[in-house]
């Protein structure tokens, strides 16, 4: 049983620049992989809430997509979403690179953590890559450029810091009751996980430009007694495209299916059949209302 009297609740939401591993550090946080993660910048489009709940209390994270200068109507959403998760959270979590050089990206944050009244802390993730010494330098660099509460060095993908990182969370949160019971771990449909997961596997085999064009909408998921069949539509938005995605003799997209269905089964825990159709919808991330139809929507 918990001790509700200690017990405390509240949103944090997770800021930061494209790729610096926010993605990352939820799932290590709440011990899941829900949101996608991938080593190209720009795999989260929206924001994605998950639930931790411990003796202590309950923190709603809110993963955001990567703060960068838009090209494009989907950047655009992208960006909005990122900043307007700062409003009505408790906390901020701004993940950086460990490294000295802060950049024209990292100062627009800054600039934009400097409107909102949202006490923050600065993680600085990745850790694994340098050496201790490394890091007091990148520690001194960062606390010049804004007022953070508390400055962790974690490392998301190997769970260094993480426990320190979460007291420290638990710190800046009021008392109060959860807000979903303990069991709940995202608000997220199955059928969007399932998207995010085809998605996902687009990034981790495909290159550069091609991912980045690249929608998936979940056709129908139906529930039988020995399986689960889903078709899904993958949208890119040129022909030539299509046809890196298909792959010679359909070889690409067997690839992608095959890791999406594992991991699709691992969500749903069942056995998964996966056809995946590939459509061409041009321009679709300057195109408002395709951009919401695909989910891109608050
Ligand atoms: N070495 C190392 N790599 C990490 C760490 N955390 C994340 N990564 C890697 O960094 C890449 C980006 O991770 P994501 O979690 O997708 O980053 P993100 O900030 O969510 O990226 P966007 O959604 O594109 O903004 C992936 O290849 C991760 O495996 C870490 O602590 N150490
Ligand atoms: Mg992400």
């Amino acid at each position: 049983m918990t001790n509700r009297d200690n017990f405390r609740a509240g949103y944090v939401t997770i800021i930061g620049r494209p790729n610096v591993g926010k993605s990352t550090l939820m799932n290590t946080l709440i011990g899941m992989d829900i949101a996608i993660t991938s080593n190209k910048p720009q795999t989260t489009r929206r924001q994605m809430r998950t639930v931790l709940t411990t003796e202590e209390g309950q923190i709603v994270f809110v993963d955001t997509p990567g703060i960068h200068k838009a090209k494009n109507a989907l950047g655009e959403f992208m960006d909005d979403a990122a900043i307007s998760s700062l409003e009505g959270v408790d906390l901020c979590l701004l993940l950086v690179e460990p490294s000295t050089f802060i950049g024209a990206g990292e100062q627009s944050i800054f600039e934009i953590l400097k409107k909102a009244n949202v006490p923050v802390i600065l993680c600085i993730n990745k850790t694994d890559t340098v050496k201790g010494d490394e890091l007091l330098p990148v520690i001194d660099a960062y606390r010049k450029c804004l007022d953070f509460k508390e400055i962790f060095p974690i490392s998301a993908r190997l769970g260094t810091g993480t426990l320190k990182l979460l007291s420290g969370i638990f710190k800046y949160l009021p008392y109060g009751e959860p807000f979903y019971d303990e069991e709940t771990v995202t608000n997220e449909t199955e059928r969007d996980l399932v998207a995010e997961i085809v998605r996902q596997s687009v990034l981790r085999k495909l290159d550069e430009e091609v991912p980045h064009g690249v929608a998936v909408l979940v056709g129908s998921m139906k529930f039988k007694k020995r399986c689960t069949y889903i078709q899904a539509d993958i949208v890119c938005e040129k022909k030539s495209h299509k046809g890196i995605i298909i792959g010679r003799g359909g070889s690409k997209i067997r690839q992608i299916g095959s890791d999406a269905r594992a991991e699709i089964e691992k969500l749903l825990d069942r056995q998964v059949m996966l056809e995946l159709f590939v459509k061409v919808r041009d321009k679709w991330r300057e195109n408002e209302s395709m951009i919401r139809q695909f989910g891109y929507k608050k």
